[in-house]
C-alpha cells in the first residue's frame, strides 16, 4: 500500500508543519521520504498570513449544489460520492489530450500548500489551507495549443450519487472557464487537499479548482473535463442569471450584485459580533492579478 501524505503528517502538526519541515526536511527525506516533504520544500510566498479557517469550518459550510442548496447539505451529502477511481478528460486545442488520473495531474511530489481567502459571492467568506498544484503545471504538461484563448471545466454528473442532480437546481453539469491568461496565472491553482487531508468530497474532491481572486463559485468542484477552447466558455452562473453573475467575476468591493452590496464580507467563524471586513479589490490579489485586466471597464465586464 502506498504513503498518503495525510498518513505521515498528522493534522496536529498542521500549525507546525514549516517550522518542522525546515528543521526536519533532510531527516524526513531519508525517513519517509515522501509528500510532506514535498509540500514542504515548496511553502509559499503566494499563501497570506491570515489566520485559516477551522477544518470543522471549510468543511461544514459549503456551497455544492450537487448535494443541495443549503449550506450543511454537501457535509450531509457528499459521503456518497466515489472518487477513486477518478480520471480528468483533457481536450480540444492540447497537444496530448487523454484521460488523465489525479496523480498524473497532481503528483504529490509536486505538492504545494497555498493559503488562501475564499470569497462567495453571497458576500461570506473563509481562509483555506489548499494543498494543490498551480492550474499551469497541468496545462504545460498536456500542450497548450496557440490557438487556446479560453479554458473550460466540468463537475461530474452522477445523479446516483449526487442527489442534486435528481433535480434541475441547475444546467448540469456545473461548468466553469477562464481565459488562458487567468489560467496561466500563478494563483490559479488545482487543489487536491486541504490541511493535511486528501480533499474532503465537500469541498469538490478528488480535484477542484481554486481560483482566488474571483467570486467562489468560478472555482469548480469535483472536475472531470478540462477543454482548450478559441472560444468563451459556457458557465453555469453565467448562463442562469448572466445580469448576476458575469463570466470574469472577480472580486471587487466597488460593483454590488444588483441584488446586494460587495462592498463588505462576513468572515466564517468571527463570531456574532465579529463584525464584517472590508472586501478587498480582487479579494486582495491585486498586485498580482490586476495586469491581466489592464485597459478593460470593469464595471462592464464583471
Ligand atoms: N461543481 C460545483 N462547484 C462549485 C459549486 C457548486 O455548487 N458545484 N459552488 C461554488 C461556490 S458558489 C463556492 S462559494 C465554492 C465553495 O467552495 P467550498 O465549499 O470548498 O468552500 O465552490 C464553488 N464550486
Ligand atoms: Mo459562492
Amino acid at each position: 500500500m502506498k504513503l498518503n501524505w495525510s498518513d505521515v503528517t498528522p493534522k496536529a502538526d498542521f500549525l507546525n508543519r514549516r517550522s518542522f519541515m525546515t528543521a526536519g526536511a533532510a531527516l524526513g527525506a531519508s525517513l519517509i521520504g515522501g509528500p510532506s516533504l514535498a509540500l514542504s520544500g515548496k511553502a509559499s510566498a503566494l499563501s497570506t498570513d491570515e489566520k485559516p479557517n477551522s477544518l470543522e469550518e471549510i468543511t461544514n459550510y459549503n456551497n455544492f449544489y450537487e448535494f443541495g442548496t443549503g449550506k450543511e447539505d454537501p457535509a450531509r451529502n457528499a459521503g456518497s460520492l466515489t472518487t477513486d477511481p477518478w480520471s480528468v478528460e483533457i481536450g480540444g486545442l492540447v497537444d496530448r489530450p487523454g484521460s488523465y488520473s489525479v496523480a498524473d495531474l497532481a503528483p504529490e511530489n509536486a505538492l504545494e500548500e497555498r493559503i488562501y481567502r475564499l470569497r462567495c459571492v453571497e458576500a461570506w467568506s473563509m481562509v483555506i489551507p489548499w494543498i494543490g498544484v498551480p492550474l499551469a503545471s497541468v496545462l504545460q504538461k498536456v500542450g497548450v495549443q496557440p490557438g487556446a484563448k479560453f479554458v473550460a471545466f466540468e463537475t461530474l454528473v452522477r445523479p446516483e450519487e449526487m442527489p442534486g442532480q435528481k433535480r434541475a437546481i441547475l444546467d448540469w453539469p456545473y461548468r466553469e472557464g477562464l481565459r488562458i491568461d487567468e489560467a496561466m496565472h500563478p494563483l490559479a491553482i488545482l487543489a487536491t487537499g486541504l490541511y493535511s487531508d486528501p480533499l474532503p468530497n465537500q469541498n469538490g474532491a478528488p480535484i477542484r479548482l481554486v481560483v482566488p481572486w474571483k467570486y467562489g463559485f468560478k472555482s469548480i468542484k469535483s472536475v472531470v473535463r478540462i477543454t482548450l477552447t478559441d472560444r468563451r466558455p459556457a458557465c453555469t452562473w453565467q448562463d442562469l442569471q448572466p445580469s448576476e453573475y458575469g463570466f470574469y467575476a472577480n472580486v471587487n468591493p466597488e460593483v454590488d450584485h444588483p441584488r446586494w452590496s460587495q462592498a463588505s464580507e462576513r468572515r466564517i467563524g468571527a463570531g456574532l459580533f465579529g463584525g464584517r471586513q472590508e472586501t478587498l479589490m480582487f479579494n486582495g490579489y491585486a498586485d498580482q492579478v490586476a495586469s491581466l485586466y489592464a485597459g478593460m471597464d470593469l464595471a462592464k465586464n464583471y
